[in-house]
């Protein structure tokens, strides 16, 4: 048992008693009353799901395990003093619910980038298959799904596992996807976009460094960005549309392929994950309809109401849980501010900043008018040379994959079970409305 499985039995053991007993106790405890309207708008604020890898206050944003963006800059191990926290180190975090340091963040490094090289050849067979004008996360969700034919917990599960074994094949199944993705993303990459010239992992490299590398960015740079994107996008809580749908799978006992397959289905769609491709169009349409790259904020405002009256979602803003500027945009621009002020990708996504919150609030139907993290994360990757829009939900998948999948074996230590709520008719709705 490696050095991190061996950290979260004893972790889990202990927590795993704990619900039991919490369930035991006070299983009976009401928590909340439930709307009518919650439930028919999306059954937000409706307290549903346990996940403890982070959670999500609407004012101050994400915290990993209690942790702001800015105490994990400072805390989690990085390479050089003045770089990027390692996404290794937030995987341990939210994992083990213990900071790292930097020997087991380099653990997880050479472990990782040993499990990569595992991928079966069929699965670059079934990504050949598909015509190289499949969008990206066709591609990635195929090959997800095509790895599944290795998984442990499977395996595990048909030769007859105790159900208090769950999490151990969980967590190799686990550990091997994540691993994993970072070839399949940079090989969908260079097979799109860069004529099939494929470039073979630096075993040397981290596991962030490693996707830049193998995408063909691999200046130092590129390298940095790389693991501010992959720790900013990793989790959001259980009730995002990613994470709630690799929970839900998982229930059903599903392996962690199909369980994150289904999570990437949910991220492929435009008011998830695929917003940031489509900011970059809003953008691309507003560049050639102003014909100028620096619009003044008279034009980008008579754009932006164009966009509502025409019944569309301006991308990049508004968000189901935060009520103020996504700090995960923030990191992004200061990170932008410091190292590629002048960009022009940048100064006009600050310039957007400065007008489009009023022109939302000024619907008055708009929750939160506020920037989130796709406002920003494409110009960001654009302005370093990585121009192709379509690939930048696939790297979020990339990160994403952290959190949800941590939690996924979490749901196994816990041993939580098949999910399953209650549907009513449009009817019964209707009778509960009329009822005093
Ligand atoms: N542009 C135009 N209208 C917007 C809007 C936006 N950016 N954000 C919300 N609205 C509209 C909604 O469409 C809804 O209209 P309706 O009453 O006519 O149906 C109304 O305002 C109320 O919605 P609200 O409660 O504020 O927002 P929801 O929780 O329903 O939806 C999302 C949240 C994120 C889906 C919504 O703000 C949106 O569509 N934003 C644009 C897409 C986007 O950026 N998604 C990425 C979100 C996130 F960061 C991520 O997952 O990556």
């Amino acid at each position: 048992m490696d050095q991190v499985k061996q950290r979260l039995k004893e972790v889990g053991e202990s927590k795993s008693e704990q619900l039991k007993e919490l369930v035991r106790e006070h299983g009976d405890k009401v928590l909340q009353e439930v709307t009518i309207g919650q439930v028919l708008s999306g059954m937000k604020g409706v307290v549903a799901l346990l996940t403890d890898t982070s959670k999500l206050d609407p004012s101050e944003g994400i915290r990993f395990r209690g942790y702001s963006i800015p105490e994990l800059r400072a805390k989690l191990p990085k390479i050089r003093e003045d770089g990027e926290p390692l996404p290794e180190g937030l995987f341990y975090l939210m994992l083990i619910g213990e900071i790292p340091d930097k020997a087991t963040v380099d653990f997880i490094s050479q472990e990782w980038a040993r499990r990569a090289q595992g991928i079966p050849d069929h699965v670059f067979k079934v990504i050949d298959s598909l015509p190289i004008t499949a969008h990206p996360m066709i591609q990635f969700n195929t090959a997800i799904l095509a790895m599944s034919t290795e998984s442990h917990f499977r395996r595990a599960y048909m030769a007859g596992m105790d159900k208090k074994d769950y999490w151990g094949p969980m967590y190799e199944g686990v550990m091997d996807l994540i691993s994993r993705l970072p070839v399949i993303t940079a090989y969908i990459y260079r097979r799109c976009f860069h004529g099939q010239k494929h470039i073979k992992p630096d075993p040397s490299l981290d596991w962030a460094g490693n996707i830049a590398h193998m995408m063909g960015h691999s200046s130092e740079e590129a390298k940095r960005l790389m693991r501010l994107y992959m720790v900013l996008h990793a989790d959001h809580e259980g009730g995002n549309v990613s994470a709630h749908a690799t929970h839900l799978v998982g229930t059903a006992l599903s392996n962690p392929y199909y369980s994150f397959s289904a999570g990437m289905n949910g991220l492929a769609g435009p008011l998830h994950g695929m917003a940031n491709q489509e900011v970059m169009h809003w953008l691309e349409k507003l560049i050639k309809e102003i014909g100028t790259e620096t619009p003044s904020v008279d034009q980008i405002k008579e754009y932006a109401i164009a966009t509502l009256e025409q019944g569309r979602v301006i991308p990049g803003y508004g968000h189901a849980v935060l009520r103020k500027t996504d700090p995960r945009f923030s990191e992004q621009l200061n990170f932008a501010k410091k190292y590629i002020p002048d960009a022009p990708l940048i100064q006009l996504v600050s310039k957007i900043y400065e007008v489009v919150p009023d022109v939302l609030a000024s619907t008055g139907k708009v929750k939160n008018p506020w920037p989130n993290v796709d406002a920003i994360s494409g110009s960001l990757l654009s302005s370093y040379g990585i121009k192709e829009f379509p690939i930048y939900t696939v790297l979020f998948g990339v990160s994403r994959s952290l959190g949800v999948l941590t939690s996924l074996i979490w749901d196994r230590i816990y041993g939580m079970p098949l999910e399953r709520p209650s549907s009513q008719t449009f009817d019964w709705f209707e009778e509960q409305g009329k009822q005093k």
